[in-house]
C-alpha cells in the first residue's frame, strides 16, 4: 500500500540511504528532482555563455586556455546533470526543448551581462564559489544519481575556483584601472550573487518537501549564510567594498545580516525578464539549429542508436 511504501521510502532516507532510479519513490519526489537537476542542468549550458562570450578576448594565452578548458567544463556538466535527470524517466531531448521553449529555468545570474574582464573573474570566482557551496551541500542529498554527478562537478569546480580566485587576485593587485574595473563589476555582480541561492525560506515554496526528503539537506538562507561566513573575509581582505551598507555580521545570532534583494524583481527576472534573458536564449536556439545537421546525421547512420544502446 501507499502509506507503508512511503513509510519505508522515508524511514530509508532517515537512516542516511541513498535512492537509486529503480528503488520505488513517492511521484512527487520524481517530479521535484526533475524539475530541480533539469534547471541546474540548464544553468549550465547557459552559464557557460557569459564566460564564453569573453574566450576571443581573453588578455594571455594562458588566460585563454585555463577559460576555454573551464567553458568546456561548464557545457560537461550540463551533459552529466542532464544524464542523472534521465534516470527518473524524461528524455534529454524533451528537457532541452523545455529549456529553448523558456518552459523550463535557469539560474537568474546568467541573465546579467558580463561586461568586463572582471566580469569574468568574479563569475569564476563567487559564482563558482557559490556554486561550490550549494552543490557540496547537495551531493549529501538523497538522490544517488544527482549526488554521483555532483561529486565529479564539485572536483571540476575546484579547479575553477582557483582560476577565478587568480584572476581576482591579479587584477587586485594591477594597476587603479584594474582595481576600479574589477570594484566596479562586484558593485554588479552583488545583488545577483545574493539572489543565487533562491528566495528566503519564507517565499520558498519548493524547500519544505526537499527537505523532509532529503534532497536540499539546507535551506536557501542557510546556504546564503555558508557563502557569506566564506567569502566576505576574502573579499575585504582584497581590499574591495561590498557595496550593501547593512552589511554586517551580528554576533550574538552567529550570522551575517545584509539587505534583502528587491524579491519582485528576483521572480520577474526568473520568468525571463533579465537584462539578457532573451539574448542568452536566443544564442541557445542558434546554436541548437546549427547542431541539427549533426544529430540527423547521427541518427541517420544508426551511430545515435548504438550510442543509446551502449549507455
Ligand atoms: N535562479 O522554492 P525555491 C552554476 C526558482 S549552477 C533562477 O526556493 P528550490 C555553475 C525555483 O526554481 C547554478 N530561478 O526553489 C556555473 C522555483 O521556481 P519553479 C544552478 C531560481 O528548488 C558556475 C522558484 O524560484 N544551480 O552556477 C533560483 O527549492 C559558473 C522558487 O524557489 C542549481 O541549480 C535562481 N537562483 O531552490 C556554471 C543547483 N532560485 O521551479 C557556469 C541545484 C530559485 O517553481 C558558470 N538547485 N529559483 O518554477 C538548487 O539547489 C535549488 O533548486 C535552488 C532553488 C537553491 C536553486
Amino acid at each position: 500500500r501507499y502509506e507503508e511504501k512511503l513509510a519505508e521510502f522515508e524511514a530509508r532516507i532517515a537512516r542516511g540511504e541513498k535512492i537509486e532510479p529503480d528503488d520505488w519513490m513517492p511521484d512527487e519526489y520524481r517530479r521535484q528532482l526533475i524539475r530541480l537537476i533539469q534547471q541546474h542542468a540548464n544553468s549550465e549550458v547557459i552559464g557557460a555563455l557569459p564566460e564564453g562570450t569573453w574566450i576571443p578576448y581573453a588578455p594571455t594565452f594562458k588566460r585563454k586556455k585555463a577559460l576555454v578548458a573551464k567553458v568546456q567544463d561548464e557545457v560537461g556538466h550540463g551533459l552529466m546533470l542532464y544524464r542523472a535527470a534521465e534516470t527518473l524517466g524524461k528524455p534529454r531531448e524533451e528537457m532541452i526543448e523545455e529549456m529553448l521553449s523558456g518552459k523550463s529555468k535557469w539560474s537568474l545570474v546568467f541573465a546579467y551581462p558580463a561586461e568586463t574582464w572582471a566580469d569574468v573573474a568574479i563569475i569564476a570566482w563567487l559564482i563558482d564559489g557559490g556554486a561550490i557551496v550549494n552543490q557540496t551541500i547537495m551531493a549529501t542529498g538523497s538522490y544517488a544519481p544527482y549526488c554521483r554527478a555532483l561529486k565529479r562537478i564539485i572536483y571540476e569546480e575546484s579547479f575553477h575556483l582557483k582560476h577565478g580566485f587568480d584572476m581576482v587576485v591579479t587584477l587586485a593587485e594591477g594597476t587603479k584601472r584594474q582595481r576600479d574595473m574589477l570594484q566596479d563589476a562586484l558593485n554588479r555582480w552583488w545583488e545577483p550573487i545574493i539572489m543565487f541561492f533562491g528566495p528566503p525560506d519564507t517565499l520558498s515554496k519548493h524547500t519544505p518537501v526537499l527537505k523532509r526528503w532529503g534532497v536540499k539537506p539546507k535551506t536557501n538562507d542557510e546556504q546564503r549564510q555558508i557563502f557569506l561566513r566564506k567569502f566576505v573575509p576574502q573579499i575585504l581582505d582584497l581590499g574591495l567594498t561590498i557595496p550593501d551598507p547593512n552589511l554586517r555580521y551580528d554576533e550574538e545570532n552567529d550570522r551575517w545580516l545584509y539587505t534583502e534583494p528587491d524579491w519582485d524583481k528576483f521572480f520577474d527576472i526568473i520568468r525571463g525578464n533579465g537584462p539578457m534573458s532573451k539574448e542568452r536564449l536566443a544564442v541557445r536556439r542558434l546554436a541548437h539549429e546549427e547542431g541539427r545537421w549533426v544529430r540527423e546525421a547521427l541518427e541517420a547512420t544508426g551511430i545515435a542508436r548504438q550510442l543509446r544502446e551502449a549507455a
